[in-house]
């Protein structure tokens, strides 16, 4: 009984320590200056859109234990121009960011579709599984948002438990049991990253759209139909922030519009994997 009981330690503590040195921190870069989407796209013309605030820099997926923060980093300072700690629902602490993180943990399964107002999709062999949607927006409004406008994705959107604001990034928190486990080198990772729109279009989720002309809260250099991609910076391999990655974004976010304006080509977007999986 003895030699079982310490066989099964053994077997526990090699166990354990395996899981340690699987489960990683995952660490992505992205260049700065390439908040245009496919490269065309401008700044909504009101003064709060300052320069660089959807300019994605640096996304982080820290392992907590129970829990997973994601760090997402912008080349401008958080701001809470609409005061969202004020609204019938409180936010939480800034206004005009909102980003869509899309995780592929289960190779062969997910949804290719991206949520409603996003306007892309992803390739087969990499669909996703989860998406966390960080918004400034009570987690309630965001669920209420999520059930009415993308019912059928629901099972596979997770809303942080706690997002705030530090300086130039944004931390959320979500439970690590709604991600499916710990983050690993061998997940593929996608962040979209959006501006929050309280007001939101037709089955839009929360997000501001991409016009032809931009307005005072409507991003231009796009098209007034929803042929193009409402993002404005993604992530690209090997995201290292090195400037070819610019380049390869254009080439992934390029889309076409027919004569009636639907979409002819829709921008596909790609999962960017730290290790190849097997
Ligand atoms: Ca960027
Ligand atoms: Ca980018």
């Amino acid at each position: 009984m003895r030699q079982v009981t310490s066989t099964f330690f053994a077997f526990a503590l090699i166990t354990s320590v395996a899981t340690a040195a699987w489960a990683e921190d995952l660490v992505f870069q992205d260049p700065a200056g390439d908040d245009f989407g496919p490269g065309s796209y401008t700044y909504p013309t009101d003064a709060v859109y300052a320069k660089g605030s959807f300019d994605l820099t640096g996304v982080e997926l820290v392992d907590r234990g129970s829990t997973v923060q994601i760090k997402i980093t912008v080349g401008a300072k958080i701001s809470d121009p609409w005061n969202s700690k004020s609204w019938p629902e409180p936010g939480n602490g800034f206004s005009l960011q909102m980003v869509q993180v899309y995780i592929d943990t289960t190779k062969g399964a997910g949804h290719t579709e991206t949520l409603p107002g996003i306007n892309a999709r992803f390739a087969k062999a990499d669909a996703w599984d989860k998406v966390v949607f960080i918004s400034p927006q009570a987690a309630a409004r965001v669920k209420r948002e999520v059930k009415s406008k993308a019912g059928d994705l629901k099972g596979s959107v997770v809303i942080p438990r706690k997002v705030r604001v530090r300086g130039r990034t944004i931390v959320a928190t979500v439970k690590k049991r709604a991600l499916g486990g710990a983050p690993a080198t061998s997940w593929g990772v996608q962040v979209i990253m959006q501006s929050n729109e309280g007001y939101p279009k037709g089955k839009d989720l929360l997000s501001r759209r991409v016009n032809e002309i931009a307005g005072a809260h409507r991003f231009g250099g796009g098209h007034d139909y929803d042929c193009d991609p409402h993002v404005l910076d993604v992530l690209v391999a090997p995201a290292q922030g090195g400037d070819a990655e610019k380049a390869a974004q254009k080439a992934a976010l390029s889309y076409s519009c027919g004569p009636s304006g639907k979409a002819t080509k829709t921008a596909t977007l790609p999962m960017v994997r730290l290790k190849p999986s097997p």
